[in-house]
């Protein structure tokens, strides 16, 4: 891959005119180029079976204008429990993580199951940039340059079966690199897992991250491999995935199993379903501080209520939350 380390990096060399010159570093190859040269096209219901081009004008829901939050923030303001709680204590620990080799095991309801190496998996997509809002369910967020491909793609190969309605995401268990993962404190029964219906899955704004800011992951970020889902609070965006199941049943999910009356399945977001612990109408955009709070009102859907609203037509957002 022609994606760098973050280590060398300074968060002041990181202008947006970098970051262009990155993205086009990355946007190599035919397809990619026109893609990006496509007209807008309004995907109000998923289609599963065929690629939605990228449009790369301002004002696309994959790619949002707004103003970018530093490298520097989100590289080290990080929730990855596996190294500890504290938002700080993922920069520091996550070096500890080896990365390569890589591989994605692939379970279940699925007709080409399979150990898949990362590599392998890289040489079957095309990567492009993404800018998402991230909403945590702690009311902070952040927008961020995103490098990765549909997850759909990936769906695609693997060729679930009919039975296939929800897919569960695993993170990697290795408490010798994880230090999170060897305190008797921790409230997560590891590994961390997710999960999406299988729509939620193929959305196209469902995506793979394998790098941020024209940069590899950092390991903090999720490295190698995570998922990023925009339109639902932060921890369904699960991080350095190594085990992918289909199942008929909706699978059980991390945080679920910890505050179940806290975390749904679905966790949404939605500023008209107040956590019952703290609202859930605004959120504190980083980089914040208490002189410059940068408050501002948490939209529905993290703002993709266009692209995904569809996908729960009839459903009762506040039970099924
Ligand atoms: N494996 C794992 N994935 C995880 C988490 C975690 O603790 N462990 N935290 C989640 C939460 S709560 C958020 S908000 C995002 C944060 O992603 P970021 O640190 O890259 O901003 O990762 C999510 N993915
Ligand atoms: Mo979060």
């Amino acid at each position: 891959m022609l994606i760098k380390k973050p280590d060398d990096i300074a968060s002041s060399e990181i202008t947006p005119e970098a970051v262009y010159l990155r993205r086009r570093e990355f946007m190599q190859g035919a397809a990619a180029m026109a893609a990006m040269a496509v007209a807008p096209m309004a995907f109000s219901a998923p289609s599963p079976l065929s690629h939605t081009p990228v449009d790369a004008r301002a004002g696309n829901p994959f790619y949002t204008g707004e103003t970018q939050t530093p490298f520097s923030d989100a590289s080290r303001y990080n929730n990855f429990y596996e190294f500890g709680t504290d938002k700080s204590d993922p920069a520091k620990y996550a070096s500890a993580l080896t990365v390569d080799p890589w591989s994605i095991d692939v379970e279940g309801e699925v007709d080409k199951p399979g150990k898949y190496a990362l590599e392998d998996i890289l040489k079957s997509v095309d990567i492009e940039e993404r800018v998402y809002r991230l909403r945590c369910v702690e009311a902070w967020s952040m927008v961020i340059p995103w490098l990765g491909f549909p997850l759909s793609d990936l769906i695609r190969q693997w060729q679930p079966t009919s039975k296939a309605k929800y897919i569960q995401f695993e993170t990697l268990y290795r408490p010798s690199e994880m230090r999170g993962q060897r305190s008797a404190f921790s409230t997560i029964d590891w590994p961390y897992i997710e999960g999406l219906r299988m729509d939620e899955a193929m959305h196209p704004l469902t995506l793979m991250s394998v790098g941020m800011y024209g940069r590899e992951l950092p390991n903090q970020n999720g490295a190698p491999i995570r998922l990023v889902v925009p339109w639902k609070y932060g921890f369904k965006s699960v991080k350095s995935i190594v085990k992918i199941r289909f199942t008929e049943r909706q699978p059980k999910t991390s945080w679920q199993g910890i505050a179940p009356r806290e975390y749904g399945f679905y966790a949404n977001v939605n500023p008209k379903v107040d956590h019952p612990r703290w609202s859930q109408r605004y959120e504190r955009r980083l980089p914040s501080s208490l002189l410059s709070p940068n408050r501002i009102r948490t939209q529905m859907f993290n703002g993709y209520e266009e692209q995904v609203a569809g996908l729960y037509k009839g459903m009762n957002l506040r039970r099924y939350y």
